[in-house]
């Protein structure tokens, strides 16, 4: 296992203690939640799991958990996800694993959001990581368009087959390619008014607590 895959796993493993008997909790997509995932059926206690995409839920289904919807409970009371990048206010970008609305709805519905990385994914500022924009395709060749002429360097993900790649919802990602952003809080403000953007992966005041794998376990506290 590499030095990243190690980290992810340290903080994963550290994370598995915030969950007790009879929570229920949000569980992210990615490698690093995967780690999480293992951690938290070793420790053998009831809990009912939230999913934010269909490789969780098959994948927590397969360690013997209880995976529901979102709108099947009336709480969450701590999420964990990871995240492509975080800042030293703890705001992040997510959504490299193509799961940033599902993981966006139930963070929101989340008492307690905990993200879990590996030391590479805290930046002084975001931006480095190409910001995922989800976008109905229906007019995401317009709006591709537009973000190139504003200078966001949009591309169209695309899947191991080279085919545009689609989410869970029935979209498509624009991955825009910023290299910084002056204010993550504008930027979010001008995605989220253009006609056709779903969302987009700047999750802003959202995590509560990034819980950074490293040498050492670095527990950041909003
Ligand atoms: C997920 O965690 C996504 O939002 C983000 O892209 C991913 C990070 O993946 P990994 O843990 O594999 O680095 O929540």
């Amino acid at each position: 296992m590499n030095a990243q895959d190690l980290n992810k796993k340290k903080a994963a493993e550290f994370a598995a203690q915030y969950i007790e008997e009879g929570m229920t909790v949000g569980l992210g997509t990615g490698s690093t939640v995967a780690f999480f995932l293992d951690a938290l059926a070793e420790k053998k206690i009831n809990f009912t799991g939230v999913t934010t995409s269909n490789r969780t839920a098959a994948r927590g289904a397969e360690l013997g958990m209880k995976i529901v919807d979102v709108d099947e409970v009336d709480h969450i009371d701590v999420t964990v996800d990871g995240a492509d990048e975080v800042d030293t206010y703890l705001n992040g970008i997510k959504g490299g694993g193509a799961a940033l609305l599902m993981e966006k709805i139930v963070a929101k519905n989340s008492t307690k959001n905990i993200w879990i990385v590996d030391q590479s994914k805290v930046k002084p500022v975001l931006g480095t990581f190409p910001l995922p924009v989800e976008v109905v395709p229906y007019g995401s060749g317009q709006l591709a368009r537009k973000f190139e002429k504003d200078g966001l360097n949009p591309t169209l993900r695309l899947d191991q087959e080279g085919k545009t790649l689609v989410t869970d919802g029935g979209h498509y990602i624009l991955d825009l390619h910023l290299d910084g952003m002056d204010s993550p809080e504008r930027l979010s403000d001008y995605l989220s008014k253009e006609v056709g953007v779903v969302d987009h992966g700047l999750f802003l005041n959202t995590a509560d607590i990034v819980i950074v794998g490293g040498d050492e376990i670095e527990v950041k506290e909003r």
